[in-house]
């Protein structure tokens, strides 16, 4: 599956290797692409809830505004 989450809060490099990398750290995730300008992440993954990936990116500081 893929999921397209949209995140508020990142606002350079750092945060995108930070919201990069907690998202990769997930069981089952195979992809991870995080877009600084679209404030977005696409991820890819076996079988993963919403609710695991909010978790992660709020876990970090960030704000997850939306995740389809
Ligand atoms: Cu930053």
């Amino acid at each position: 599956m893929v999921k397209q989450i949209r995140i508020d809060g990142m606002h350079c490099m750092h945060c995108v290797g930070a919201v990069k990398s907690a998202l990769e750290e997930l069981e089952g995730v195979t992809k991870v692409d995080v877009s600084l300008d679209e404030a977005n992440a696409v991820v890819e993954a076996e079988d993963i809830s919403d609710q695991a990936l909010r978790e992660a990116i709020e876990d970090i500081g960030f704000d997850v505004v939306e995740i389809k």
